[in-house]
């Protein structure tokens, strides 16, 4: 097995040119068909948009992918057979060849592997409700802890424990920058509640930080907070109804584990008549932008 790195990837990585890595989960399980491929394309060129080359990862047929071309893309988004993959599932899906799509865990490790830096996507995985009785955290958080990668992000979904989740990337030694804003984005919502300790108001400011890291010996990634422009988020009462809908449906249908994101996530975009959509697609384009400028920075 060898991790398969798309020629434009390692030809920019050789080169010193910026390269952001895209998850796949977002696309497989967390946005719904037929948008779904559209929107894989749109974010892929929101990073070019910047002269960036963007990286979406993912396994086909049993490759770890780093950097997708049209047909793997279209596999991701279209075949029945993708699972959702965190960085636990790699190896089984590696081994049985099959089709995974990456969550923010399992592209970062794929992504650190290749030497990318940084990695655009929605919201972060986070602790969920209710985990003191399910003790349903996200594995992104602990991978981020020891993986070096900056994951820019619409901070953690508001369908999670968002103090909670702020408490644990304290523990794990995981940096929040706030980008131009003192509030913890709130991934549909600009503002979450919950402040961050430091704001950064400039890409190269996050490069300074990074350089720094890199020198003290700083294990681990950090995460740049991005919130959704407030012309572009979703109404505060629509939300919060939706939401308390949602959790109780995932409470009586019985989901868990895994599915629990996949399924608040369709529920929000069913239940919203595809409003929290246009919001996802507007955050993530707007996170692949600026991980694209960070990401020129950092080589610069
Ligand atoms: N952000 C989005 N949509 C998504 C996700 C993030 O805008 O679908 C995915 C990411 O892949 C993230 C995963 O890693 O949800 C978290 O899942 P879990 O809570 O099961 O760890
Ligand atoms: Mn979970």
């Amino acid at each position: 097995m060898h991790l398969q790195v798309h020629p434009e990837v390692a030809d920019a990585l050789d080169a010193g040119r910026p390269v952001v890595a895209l998850e796949s989960t977002i696309i497989s399980h967390g946005l719904p068909r037929p948008d779904n491929l559209r929107v894989a394309r749109e974010i892929e060129d929101a990073v070019r948009s910047v002269g960036a080359v963007p990286a979406t990862v993912a396994v086909v047929s049993g490759v770890p992918c780093v950097g997708l071309d049209d047909e793997a893309l279209r596999t991701v988004a279209e075949d029945d057979e993708v699972v959702k993959v965190s960085a636990r599932d790699l190896a089984v899906v590696v081994a049985r060849g099959g089709h995974g799509a990456t969550t923010v865990a399992a592209t970062s490790h794929l992504a650190a592997l290749a030497g990318i830096q940084v990695f655009a996507t929605g919201g972060l995985g986070g602790v969920h409700r209710g985990a003191r009785d399910t003790w349903d955290e996200s594995a992104d958080l602990t991978t981020l802890a020891t993986t070096p990668i900056t994951v820019v992000c619409a901070g953690v979904k508001s369908i999670l424990d968002v103090p909670a989740t702020l408490e644990r990337m304290e523990t794990l030694n995981i940096p929040v920058l706030g980008y131009r804003t003192d509030r913890f984005p709130g991934f549909y919502l600009a503002d979450s509640g919950h402040p961050v300790t430091w704001q950064v108001e400039s890409p190269g400011e996050v490069a300074a930080i990074l350089h720094a890291r890199a020198a003290l010996e700083c294990d681990g990634g950090l995460v740049l907070a991005n919130p959704v422009a407030s012309d572009h988020e979703l109404d505060r009462a629509l939300h919060d109804s939706v939401l308390e809908a949602g959790l109780a449906a995932a409470e009586a249908s019985g989901v868990r584990g895994k599915d629990v994101t996949p399924f608040l996530l369709d529920f929000f975009h069913s239940a919203t008549q595809g409003r929290s959509l246009e919001v996802n697609v507007a955050l993530v384009k707007s996170n692949a932008v600026l991980a694209g400028q960070v990401a020129a920075a950092l080589v610069a």
